[in-house]
C-alpha cells in the first residue's frame, strides 16, 4: 500500500512533523515531543491510579509497604475513585459544551445571528419531547426546546430522557441494574460525592456510578450536543475537503480554528464569507481568506462547511510551526497551553474566546450568542491585518494533503442504503440492507474507531495500522474525532481507498458509493455512532451486546474518551484500548473494567497497546459475535 501515492504513510507525516519540530527547536525552544521526553518517567503511582489526594492528611500513595491510606482506603478504593472522578470530568466536559449549544438555541431569533437551520430535527425533537409545534413560530419551539434541554443538566426529580432511545432489552437493563442516569449534573456530583474522602470505598459501586455518569454523557450531555447543533448549524451532509498541513496556503490569510464548540467557528466561517471582509482582504491586495480547523472544531466545520483539516491532537503545534498561520482562534477542549508562547515566536495571533478555556499570552475575546459575529467580524480583520507580518523566512508549509469525504451522520448512511434497495420499499429507512451484508458475511461487522493521540504511542501508527487491516478485513469503519483526521491526512477517507479493501467491503463501497470509512464527526458525535449501532440492533432483533459491532480508540488520552469508552460499554459494545486506564494498581479494577462490567452491562474492555495485536483481537471479537448468532 504504501508505494501507492494516494497514500500518506505515518513515515511521510512523521518526516513533515521532524522538519517542523526542528524549527521549533531553534526558534522556539520545544514542542511536545521535548516535553514528553522530560516526562517519561511517569510516576508509577499515578500511572496506577494509587495515589490519593482526595483530602490534607495524604496524598497517600500505595505500596507494599504502605497498603493503606491514612484513612484506610486500600489500592482498589483509591484506584476506583480516581477512575469515577476521570469518568465524571469527561462527561462535564461533553455536556457542559452541550449546555452552552442550548442556550445558543435559547438566543435563536428569525433576524439572526443565530437561527435555526435544521426545522425538521428541531420539530421531530419538539414531538419526542411532546412539546407543542401546531401554529407555533419555530422560534417559540426552539426557546422551549432549549427549556426543556436544559433541565436535562439539573431536573430534581425523574430521570433523563434520551436514554430512552436506546433499544427495550437496553432500556430495562439499565432499570434493573440501575444505572439509568436522573441528571446530567445530578450524575456528576453524586461521583464527586461518592469519591470525597471518608464516602465509598467499594470498586463495583464506584464502577456503577461510572456507568451511569457516562450514559449521562453518551445518551445525555454528547447526545444533545449532536442534536442541537444540527438543529443549529445544519445536519451534517456529505462533502469533499481536504486534510493535513498542506491545506494552509502560501498566498492567503491562513486563520485556524481550534477546539470543539462550533459556535465560535461557525461565526468566524461566517465572517469570512461576508463582502464587506472580502472587499477589505482585496484592499490589501491579498488573494483570499483561508479558513482550517484542527481538533473536533475542524471536524465540525468539515462536516457542515467543507472546510478543509489541518490536523488532529499531536499535530496542532505543528500549525503555528509552519510560520503561516496568521491567527489562531481557539473554543474549548484539547488545546495547549504551550500554544501561546509559541504563536510569540511567529506573526501568529492566538485568540482564547471561552471563559472555559483561559490561557496565559492568548489574546481573550470572550464570546457570547450576542456577540460573536460582530467579534469574529473584527478578529477576520485583524487577521487580514496581520497578514503583513509574516516573515517569509521563517515560513514552511509542508506539502502533503489528502482528500477526504467527510459528513455521514445517520441519517446519510440511510439514505445511501435506500438508494442501493430503492424497489425493496420495506426496507427504506433501515439498516436492514447493511444487516444483510454482515448476515451474508460480504462485510464482516463494523468497528467505530474514535479517540485522540498520545506521545504514549507512536502517534497515528496504530491508527493507521488497525484501520488498514480492518478494510483488508471486509470490516467497515465508521470514524470521529482524531481518528477520523488520521485517516483525512492518510488518503484512507475516500472513495478511492476501497483498493485497499478486501473484495466485501469494496463491493459494498461501490453499491454505496462511500468510502469505507464513514466520517461521523467531531467527539461527541460518538453518540450517532450509538444510535447507529442501537438501530442496527433493533432492525436486527437482536441485543446491542449480539451485533458483530464494537468500539476502538487506539491511541486515547483525555479524560473525555474514558468516559466515552464507559457510556459505549454501557451500551453493551466492547471497546478496544490501545492505552491501559490508570487503575492498574488494583488488580480488582483491571478486572472491573475487562470483566466485572459484562456481568452488569454485557460489554467491556480488551486492552493491548499493541495495534496488530489489538487489530487481531477486534476481528477475533468480530468472528466470535458472528459465530454466536450463527452467521
Ligand atoms: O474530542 S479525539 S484529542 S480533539 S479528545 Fe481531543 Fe481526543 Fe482529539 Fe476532540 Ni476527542
Ligand atoms: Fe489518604 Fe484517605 Fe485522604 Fe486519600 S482520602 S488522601 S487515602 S487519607
Amino acid at each position: 500500500m504504501d508505494e501507492n501515492k494516494r497514500i500518506t504513510t505515518v513515515e511521510e507525516m512523521e518526516e513533515d512533523s521532524r522538519k517542523l519540530h526542528d524549527r521549533a527547536c531553534e526558534v522556539c525552544g520545544e514542542t511536545w515531543v521535548e516535553r514528553a521526553e522530560s516526562q517519561k518517567n511517569h510516576c508509577k503511582f499515578g500511572e496506577g491510579g494509587i495515589c490519593c489526594r482526595n483530602c490534607s492528611m495524604g496524598p497517600c500513595r500505595i505500596s507494599p509497604k504502605a497498603p493503606r491510606g491514612i484513612c484506610g482506603a486500600d489500592a482498589h478504593a483509591i484506584a476506583a475513585r480516581n477512575y469515577l472522578r476521570a469518568i465524571s470530568a469527561g462527561t462535564a466536559s461533553h455536556s457542559d459544551h452541550a449546555r452552552e449549544i442550548l442556550h445558543v438555541l435559547h438566543h435563536t431569533k428569525a433576524e439572526g445571528p443565530y437561527i435555526v437551520r435544521d426545522e425538521q430535527k428541531l420539530i421531530n425533537l419538539a414531538h419526542e419531547w411532546q412539546i407543542a409545534t401546531e401554529g407555533r413560530d419555530i422560534y417559540d419551539i426552539a426557546r422551549e426546546v432549549a427549556e426543556v434541554g436544559l433541565m436535562e443538566f439539573g431536573r430534581p426529580f425523574g430521570e433523563m430522557r434520551f436514554p430512552g432511545r436506546a433499544p427495550q432489552e437496553r432500556q430495562e437493563l439499565w432499570r434493573k441494574e440501575q444505572i439509568w442516569p436522573r441528571a446530567i449534573d445530578r450524575e456528576i456530583a453524586t461521583a464527586m460525592h461518592m469519591t470525597h474522602m471518608g464516602n465509598s470505598a467499594d470498586p463495583e459501586a464506584l464502577i456503577r456510578q461510572g456507568l451511569r455518569t457516562s450514559i449521562s454523557n453518551g445518551w445525555g450531555g454528547s447526545m444533545l450536543g449532536t442534536e442541537i447543533t444540527d438543529i443549529l448549524f445544519g445536519t451534517p451532509t456529505v462533502r469533499e475537503t481536504e486534510g493535513n498541513l498542506g491545506v494552509l496556503e502560501h498566498d492567503q490569510v491562513n486563520i485556524v480554528v481550534h477546539g470543539h464548540d462550533p459556535v465560535f467557528s461557525e461565526a468566524i466561517v461566517a465572517a469570512t464569507e461576508l463582502k464587506e471582509t472580502l472587499d477589505y482582504c482585496k484592499a490589501k491586495g491579498i488573494k483570499g481568506i483561508n479558513v482550517v480547523g484542527l481538533c473536533c472544531t475542524a471536524n465540525e466545520v468539515a462536516m457542515r462547511h467543507g472546510v478543509r483539516m489541518a490536523g488532529n491532537f499531536l499535530q496542532q503545534e505543528n500549525a503555528i510551526l509552519t510560520g503561516a498561520c496568521d491567527m489562531m482562534c481557539v473554543d474549548i477542549q484539547c488545546i495547549f497551553p504551550s500554544l501561546p508562547q509559541l504563536a510569540q515566536c511567529f506573526h501568529t495571533k492566538f485568540v482564547t474566546s471561552s471563559p472555559i478555556a483561559r490561557i496565559p499570552g492568548a489574546d481573550h475575546y470572550e464570546v457570547t450568542p450576542e456577540n460573536a459575529f460582530d467579534t469574529a467580524k473584527d478578529l477576520v480583520k485583524l487577521a487580514i491585518d496581520n497578514y503583513s507580518n509574516r516573515d517569509e523566512s521563517k515560513v514552511w508549509i509542508p506539502e502533503r494533503k489528502q482528500k477526504a469525504i467527510v459528513g455521514y451522520p445517520t441519517e446519510q448512511i440511510i439514505k445511501h442504503l435506500d438508494n442501493i434497495t430503492n424497489s425493496h420499499v420495506d426496507t427504506v429507512g433501515s439498516y436492514r440492507p447493511a444487516i444483510d451484508a454482515i448476515k451474508a458475511g460480504v462485510l464482516r461487522g463494523a468497528v467505530a474507531i474514535v479517540g485522540c493521540n498520545n506521545p504514549r504511542i507512536r502517534p497515528d501508527f496504530s491508527h493507521y495500522e488497525i484501520i488498514t487491516e480492518l478494510f483488508r478485513n471486509d470490516i467497515l469503519v465508521v470514524a470521529t474525532g482524531c481518528a477520523a483526521q488520521l485517516a483525512t491526512k492518510a488518503g484512507l477517507m475516500n472513495k478511492e481507498a476501497k483498493e485497499f479493501c478486501g473484495a466485501g467491503l469494496k463491493r459494498v463501497c461501490e453499491l454505496m458509493d462511500i468510502p469505507p470509512i464513514l466520517h461521523m464527526g467531531a467527539c461527541v458525535d460518538i453518540s450517532r455512532m450509538m444510535r447507529l449501532a442501537a438501530g442496527i440492533a433493533e432492525d436486527w432483533g437482536v441485543d446491542m451486546t449480539q451485533i458483530p459491532v464494537v468500539g476502538c480508540a487506539p491511541e486515547w488520552m483525555s479524560e473525555k474518551a474514558v468516559s466515552i469508552a464507559n457510556y459505549v460499554v454501557s451500551s453493551g459494545l466492547d471497546v478496544y484500548l490501545g492505552i491501559e486506564p490508570q487503575v492498574n494498581g488494583s488488580d480488582q479494577m483491571m478486572n472491573l473494567i475487562t470483566e466485572g462490567t459484562r456481568d452488569i452491562v454485557g460489554a467491556g474492555f480488551i486492552i493491548n497497546t499493541d495495534p496488530k495485536v489489538l487489530v487481531k483481537n477486534i476481528i477475533d471479537g468480530i468472528e466470535a459475535k458472528r459465530a454466536a448468532l450463527g452467521i
